[in-house]
């Protein structure tokens, strides 16, 4: 019975969203790396997830994706939009999508995919479009909410990170 209850709790307050693919954290300060942790919930329909491929928002660089046992790991270079600088290098490439294939999560099982990224200097909000193939179908986390809506209001939205403005600190 009180199994039965929490149950019927967590299906009550728990957010849709919360069985998506989304990122774990959800806020991080720009300029900062940022362990992006991405949480698959489910497979399409029911069927076991066996690729994820995430798409590399324009400005999050340093891409540095987790190795998963069982999974062939693949990451794809090019030049990018805009050159960025750290250490004072400059780099004209980076990843612009990382994918995990050949693996097999069932529907009713968890797993998580992680990448080190650093942020840019700007804040704002980026969407991780993410392309999740089954051994039955696909499902394309694509959506992005236009002005006013939410995530929650749409059935297979990107993964959102909201980058924060630097707080303001006195060093010196
Ligand atoms: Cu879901």
């Amino acid at each position: 019975m009180r199994i039965a209850a929490a149950a019927l709790a967590l299906a009550a307050f728990a957010p849709v969203a919360g069985a998506h693919i989304v990122l774990e954290q959800k806020t991080a300060p720009a300029s900062s790396y940022y362990k992006a942790t991405f949480m698959v919930g489910h497979g399409c329909a029911g069927s076991p997830t066996t690729s994820i491929t995430i798409e590399i928002p324009d400005g999050i660089v340093n891409v540095k994706p987790m190795p998963k046992p069982g999974w062939t790991l693949k990451s794809r270079v090019e030049t990018l939009p805009k050159p960025y600088e750290l250490h004072g290098k400059t780099f004209t490439e980076g990843v612009t999508e990382v994918s995990w294939s050949g693996g097999s999560l069932a529907d009713d099982n968890y797993d998580e995919f992680i990448m080190l990224t650093r942020l840019p200097d700007a804040p704002g909000k980026a969407w991780f479009k993410i392309v999740q193939t089954c051994e039955q179908g696909e499902t394309r986390w694509e959506e992005i909410p236009s002005e006013g809506k939410t995530p929650r209001d749409y059935k297979a939205p990107a993964a959102m990170l909201e980058i924060q403005p630097v707080q303001e600190h006195k060093h010196h």
